[in-house]
């Protein structure tokens, strides 16, 4: 069989709903998903094989000016992927203004020159449809995209328009994962997403963008049909451990049972989860903790 495959880059500014996109798309939770912005801190490969064609895409953080050693990670995270692909998709939401952060995406994929989708995403939040025609008008006016998708992740309404779109931008070429394959993440960092996924839903504002997971370990009992998982929450300040904690641990176990249940889900057994919470503090200004927590230049 003649193979055909595309790497895509899926690129734009915080909290436009790139992840929702990536999940909606290959059909699988391949990528945490909250309502504050820079929830994705790291390129996240999801995978999706239909036929002859693999198409590989690269979630990434949103576009945001750094303010931390963390943050400088993450664009970086976003430059190198638009330097990596085949093609990249922008998604961005139906209101007037293009950003500034848009603006230097949009002169990324020109510097590479290569195909990009525009997609405007939330439609079914839509209630002006002259916005998104200006912010349509005004970014097809900044490149040429080879087409413009307005789609809603939430719902999935028009996300099969854009695989379409995007299976034509395939190119002869080798499957470079398993058909079967929806990302490359281990079981360990998908655990440990999860788990941060529950304490951004959970908490407010500063906390969960000064929290790192880290999962210790991970171990099928061997008399028992059960999975053994550590983890660690590290946060920035005693003030945050102990809103982490809760009164008498409830926080805790909310996010503990919350993530639990997930976790078991996906793995498919039955999981006992422990989470311990520990204070590294200002570690997202810290070269050496933000390599151990897992962001590093692969
Ligand atoms: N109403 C509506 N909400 C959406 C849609 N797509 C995403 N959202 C919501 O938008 C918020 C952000 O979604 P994410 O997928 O985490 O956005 P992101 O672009 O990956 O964000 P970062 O990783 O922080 O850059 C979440 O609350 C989603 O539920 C959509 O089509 N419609
Ligand atoms: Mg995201």
């Amino acid at each position: 069989m003649e193979t055909r495959s595309a790497f895509i880059a899926i690129v734009g500014r915080p909290n436009v709903g790139k992840s929702s996109l990536l999940n909606a798309m290959v059909g699988e939770k391949v990528a945490i998903v909250s309502d504050k912005p820079q929830t994705t801190r790291n390129r996240i490969v999801g995978i999706l094989t239909r036929g002859e064609t693999q198409l590989v895409f690269i979630d990434t953080p949103g576009m945001h000016k750094p303010r931390t050693k963390l943050s400088e990670f993450m664009v970086r995270q976003v430059r190198r992927s638009v330097a990596d692909v085949d093609a990249a998709v922008l998604v961005t939401e139906p209101e007037k203004e293009v950003t500034k952060a848009e603006r230097e995406l949009l002169d990324n994929i020109k510097a590479m020159g290569i195909p990009a989708v525009l997609v405007i995403n939330k439609i079914d939040t839509l209630k002006r449809r002259e916005d998104m025609l200006e912010k349509m008008q005004a970014l097809s006016a900044e490149y040429e995209f080879e087409a413009v998708v307005p789609l809603s992740a939430l719902t999935g309404d028009g996300v099969d328009i854009l695989l379409a779109e995007l299976s034509q931008l395939a190119e002869e070429g080798p499957h470079f994962f398993d058909d079967d394959d929806f990302t490359d993440q281990p079981e360990r960092v998908i655990a440990g997403e999860v788990i941060r996924e529950k304490i951004l839903n959970n908490m407010r504002e500063e906390i969960p963008h000064g929290t790192a997971v880290s999962v210790e370990s991970m171990k099928e009992r061997e008399d028992k049909d059960i999975i053994d998982i550590d983890a660690v929450i590290y946060c920035e300040r005693d003030s945050h451990k102990g809103m982490l904690i809760g009164k008498q641990g409830s926080m805790l176990k909310t996010i503990g049972s919350q993530a639990r249940e997930e976790i078991e889900a996906f793995l498919d057994a039955k999981v006992n989860l422990k989470l311990w919470v520990k204070v590294k503090e200002d570690w997202r200004n810290k070269e050496g903790l933000i390599k151990q927590f897992g962001f590093t230049e692969e």
